[in-house]
């Protein structure tokens, strides 16, 4: 090759293409990499600066009404109303409007997708009987292997039926839905202050802290497809669900459905002040 068409191939092609995989290596991610990371380095964030829609290079929209498994009443939309750029901050928004629960769920997939990072989430959350946020990460395989055998990671989880307890989970085929893989942290002021909610994820276990405080760690003895798929990149998604088979609180649940959501309620807001991500 041409020293000036090499040049052109290295700086328009190497960065849409290069991926790392260098089984000698601690930390592995896929979108991009100079190969001198270091850990502990900050490998991608959104700030959530300016206004309007998320940044279109990072985040793509989950839409539609079709309960996302979890029997969830919300309609998903990518509208202003429910998910927008606001003072710096990504502020998710669910919305009732004639007896309608709206929301939004945004994701990195096809994006942004990292292997063996640390993830910070600075989030306020909504309060309200019925709400259900979460900040979470999914295996980018799940279009060709499903779920669970693709891996989730549950950064932070919070049902507003038990309001200030903030709930960590993995979910693999050896245990998923209502998985014992699981860690609980108190946080009486969730609604009304930031907190940085917190994954470590390593090639050997996978922690969780609130303001560097450890709660939760999953390590499995022996790892193998249904302990531990988690060897490969996974996508972030935020998101506000309404009821739903976890989120719906049985006081307000009619016609058999979950759909048990405080009838006072009005809107549920979560504000995100920034997600970073950095090299383990
Ligand atoms: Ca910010």
């Amino acid at each position: 090759m041409r020293p000036m068409k090499l040049i052109l191939f290295v700086i328009l092609v190497l960065p849409f293409t290069y991926c790392k995989d260098d089984p000698g290596s601690s930390f592995s991610y896929d979108n991009g990499d100079d190969d001198t990371t270091k850990a502990g380095e900050l490998i991608w964030s959104d700030e959530f600066n300016g206004q309007g829609a998320p940044n279109t290079n990072n985040w793509t929209y989950d839409l539609g009404d079709n309960g996302w498994g979890n029997n969830e009443v919300q309609l998903y939309t990518s509208d202003r109303k429910n998910v927008r750029i606001e003072d710096g901050k990504l502020v998710i928004e669910a919305v009732k409007e004639d007896g309608q629960w709206t929301s939004a769920r945004i994701k990195t997939q096809n994006k942004q997708t990292f292997t063996h990072v640390t993830v910070k989430a600075r989030a306020k959350l909504p309060d309200g009987s019925g709400t259900w946020p979460a900040i979470w990460m999914l295996g980018d395989n799940f279009p060709e292997v499903g779920w669970p055998e693709c891996g989730e990671i549950d950064i932070m989880e919070h049902v507003g039926k038990d309001p200030g307890v903030v709930h960590s989970a993995l979910h693999t085929p050896s245990s998923y839905g209502n998985t014992q893989n699981t860690g609980e942290i108190e946080v009486p002021d969730f609604d009304e202050a930031f907190h940085v909610y917190e994954t470590e994820w390593t090639s050997e276990r996978i922690s969780f802290k609130v303001d560097g405080e450890l709660f939760y760690s999953y390590e499995p003895t022996e790892q193998n497809a249904r302990t531990w798929p988690y060897d490969h990149p996974f996508f972030l998604i935020v998101n506000i669900a309404m009821g739903g088979n976890w989120g719906s609180d049985p006081q307000y649940e009619s016609d058999g459905k979950k759909n048990g959501i405080d009838p006072a309620l009005e809107r549920a807001r979560m504000e995100v002040d920034y997600i970073r991500v950095y090299a383990n």
